[in-house]
């Protein structure tokens, strides 16, 4: 049986790729160690009832390594494809796992704010200046001449920072950072990351809500 893993689909648009970064992550994985898949697209606005059935939690993404057993949320699933396809080795050594793992959180909550003076912008920039500097003793990827998993879960995630804060906010990340721009170039040219990135319409369509709320 062939591996499969379901992602989330676009918003209004059931047959088209959509914006999870979490599948994206995924997706990466897959890619990176050239692993065939098959992708079942799902509509988070109406599930399917043979996904609530296998996925009871109802979160994109879930993965079957061919055995037919489901498996969700991205942390367990990239361990499970690392155990099972060893190579090219992924594996982010433990003392650089955690590198950039707020930026995510305080992208959010600078891209909902409506008060310019509440410190979340601030609390972003501190986090891509950690970045910066890491990337800057230890680049050009996180744990330095090679991708590692760390780069594939951050990769979808300063996408959707990118994309969403330059339309929303007409925000871009300071040139100054040159390091995370170069990350940044480095990753989004790779050949996994144009196969599985979703449109920017629809990073845009999947934030408005929540930014308009
Ligand atoms: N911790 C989970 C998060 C997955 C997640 O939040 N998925 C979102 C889409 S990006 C989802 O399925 N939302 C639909 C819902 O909650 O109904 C992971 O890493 O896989």
């Amino acid at each position: 049986m062939a591996v499969e893993v379901c992602v989330k689909a676009a918003v209004g648009h059931p047959d088209t790729l959509g914006d999870c970064p979490f599948s994206q992550r995924v997706l990466l994985t897959l890619q990176e160690k050239k692993v065939p898949y098959e992708m079942k697209l799902i509509d988070v606005s109406n599930k399917p009832d043979w996904f609530l059935k296998i996925n009871p939690e109802g979160k994109v993404p879930v993965f079957n390594g061919g055995d037919g057993k489901w498996i969700a949320d991205s942390d367990v699933i990239v361990q499970v494809i690392e155990e099972k396809y060893p190579t090219p080795p992924l594996v982010t050594p433990p003392e650089y796992a955690s590198v950039g793992s707020k930026i995510f959180s305080t992208f959010v909550t600078f891209l909902k704010s409506k008060d310019s003076n509440d410190g979340s912008e601030q609390a972003l920039l501190t986090e891509l200046q950690a970045l910066e500097e890491h990337l800057k003793a230890h680049g050009p990827y996180i744990n330095g001449q090679n991708v590692s998993a760390v780069d594939l879960s951050l990769a979808p995630k300063l996408y959707h920072l990118t994309v969403a804060l330059d339309h929303f906010k007409g925000w871009k990340i300071p040139e100054n950072l040159t390091n995370v721009h170069a990350y940044i170039k480095a990753l989004f040219s790779r050949e996994s990351f144009e196969k599985t990135k979703a449109a920017k319409e629809h990073v845009i369509a999947g934030w408005a809500p929540k930014v308009n709320a």
